[in-house]
């Protein structure tokens, strides 16, 4: 067993989640403020977004100095009060480690794009050609290649072109990486969620790519050749030598891929993000939107379940800070509160570790904006831009796609009470408070017993109590149903079924559940064994 399998975590995306001196930014000293918040919460390892030093392009997934707090956020010494603070709780923390690329305000990059000579010019991957050196194209939309005039040349950039990506086959670039991990391990971190981990290894050569200017060229550069070799080094020469977990965020990835990285044994990262079921409301991309299908969502889920049951650990998540919130894509708005709590059933109780983004707690929702100007997030101005001159679509559709895809979606300030700003900053926040803060708020949940936060608080205590939860294997039944979700897990001499309502309607199933015990409800009458109410969802346990 490895701790990080029975620990729920919980994702803090610090610009939004509180802010401390009034500035109107999430800052370190705001989240030492809540800390018994999130201990009470009964959270295990909290895993911050980027908080390195950053000129903010794509909010500190741009890194300039990889050894530095940014002074919005606080300081080194803030820092290590947070660890301390978290350890004293037997809470853990984990960091984003974002090492595909930096910032190309780094001063690597600075020397690199000035000086073809300079020892900074390898550790990117520059082209001296007339025309780009390929039609791969960006994440964020348009192409992945920027000229640079002061040495005539091209550089790569899968995300925005102030996020330049490092030449992985440069050995010293690998160096540098097993410095900063080391930097941060000593300090006592316990791990890193590692963003787009899969992509470091690009294809000798560069070859173009084909299909339309959408993630062309990803087959040149999502798990690339030399992905192994990489991650074995850093395993050999870090990992392995601390008490630590990885969680790798691996694009466009699928189990059996994820299983060369992840399988016991090999353990070059412990868990991935995979992106299946993101897109049970979408083709594929967030930018072609389709009505959801549940049986997509379960489809995608349990590929995941079946395929990694003894052999690789599953990471469960519905939200985090590149998501439109859940309630809008997977629940209701009608049906809130239950919506929230069903949703929540439905992930957390699969094998798995359970990650919970900041909000997703209280039943945030999506964004309010209504105008371009009001979102922040630079794949979101990219992408109109994009739609706007690629795809010639008007400016209200493409209004329409951001309101329901941007990921400023998920990035309003955490919603604490009901006072200014929802409590998150007396000064105006850096991106617009969700104006339901007066009834959606930390606050108000916990004067409410019934809340989606004590609902939260159950699941994970109910984790603790029960290993099945953790371990037993998964079983679904109801496959082809659009309307509910029905699994089993099994573990020892136990049972345990979950029944998720993901309509509006009344819902029945048939079961035997004579000698079950209900053990958890989102309702508190009409537990009815073989009725689900809207939005409801029931587990039940026994022993066999
Ligand atoms: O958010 C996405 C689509 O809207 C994803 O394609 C996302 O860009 C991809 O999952 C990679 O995400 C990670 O790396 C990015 C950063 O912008 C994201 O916030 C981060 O989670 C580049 O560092
Ligand atoms: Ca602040």
């Amino acid at each position: 067993m490895r701790w990080y399998k029975e620990s729920v975590v919980y994702q803090i995306y610090p610009r939004s989640f509180k802010d401390s001196n009034s500035d109107g930014i999430g800052d370190l000293c705001g989240i030492i403020e809540k800390v018994d918040y999130l201990k009470d919460l009964g959270v295990d390892v909290i895993w911050l977004s980027p908080i390195y030093d950053s000129p903010l392009d794509d909010n500190g997934y741009d890194i300039s100095d990889y050894y530095n707090i940014l002074n919005d956020y606080g300081s080194l010494d803030d820092f290590k009060v947070l660890i301390e603070k978290l350890h004293q709780r037997e809470m853990k923390l984990i960091m984003d480690l974002v090492v595909n690329h930096t910032s190309d305000e780094h001063p690597w990059f600075k020397e690199a794009s000035k000086d073809i000579n300079s020892p900074y010019h390898d550790y990117y991957i520059f082209r001296k050609t007339k025309k780009k050196p390929n039609n791969w194209t960006s994440f964020f939309g348009g192409s992945a290649w920027e000229f640079n005039h002061c040495t005539n040349e091209y550089y790569l950039h899968l995300f925005s072109k102030k996020q330049p990506d490092l030449n992985w086959e440069n050995p010293k670039v690998r160096e540098e990486v097993k410095k900063i991990l080391k930097f941060w391990l000593d300090l006592g971190v316990d791990g890193f969620r590692c963003d787009v981990i899969n992509l470091l290894s690009k294809r000798e050569g560069l070859p173009n790519g084909s299909g339309l200017p959408i993630l062309r060229g990803k087959d040149h550069y999502v798990n690339g050749p030399k992905m192994h070799q990489y991650l074995q080094e850093i395993k050999n020469d870090v990992f392995k030598n601390y008490d630590m977990f990885t969680v790798g965020e691996c694009v466009l990835i699928t189990p059996e891929k994820a299983l060369e990285y992840i399988q016991e044994g090999v353990d070059e990262l412990n868990m991935v993000f995979q992106f299946d079921h993101m897109g049970a409301d979408n083709y594929f991309v967030k930018w072609f939107p389709r009505k959801f299908k549940l049986k997509r969502l379960k489809k995608a889920l349990s590929k995941w379940q079946y395929a990694l049951e003894g052999k690789g650990w599953n990471s469960l998540y519905l939200e985090n800070h590149d998501q439109p919130r859940s309630i809008n894509r997977f629940g209701s708005l009608t049906h809130r509160k239950e919506s929230a709590k069903m949703l929540a059933t439905y992930i957390f109780f699969q094998q798995g570790t359970p990650f919970i983004y900041q909000g997703q707690e209280i039943g945030m929702t999506n964004a309010h904006f209504t105008s371009l100007e009001e979102y922040n997030d630079v794949e979101t101005h990219n992408i109109y831009k994009v739609g706007r001159k690629v795809f010639h679509l008007s400016h209200k559709n493409m209004m329409k796609k951001i309101k329901y895809a941007s990921r400023d979606n998920a990035r309003t300030p955490m919603q604490w009470n009901r006072e200014i700003n929802g409590g998150f900053s007396n000064e105006k926040p850096w991106l617009g408070v969700n104006p339901n803060y007066s009834e959606i708020n930390v606050e108000e949940c916990l004067n409410d017993p019934d809340s989606i936060l004590y609902y939260y608080k159950e699941l994970i205590a109910l984790r603790k109590k029960h290993p099945i939860i953790i371990y037993g294997n998964y079983q679904e039944f109801y496959e082809n149903s659009n309307d509910i979700a029905f699994y089993e897990r099994n573990y020892l001499n136990e049972k345990l079924v979950v029944a998720c309502n993901f309509t509006s309607k009344i819902q029945y199933y048939n079961y035997d559940l004579n000698d079950f015990k209900l053990i958890l409800s989102n309702y508190k009458d009409d537990l009815v064994p073989q009725r689900l109410l809207p939005y409801q969802a029931k587990v039940y346990i026994k022993k066999v």
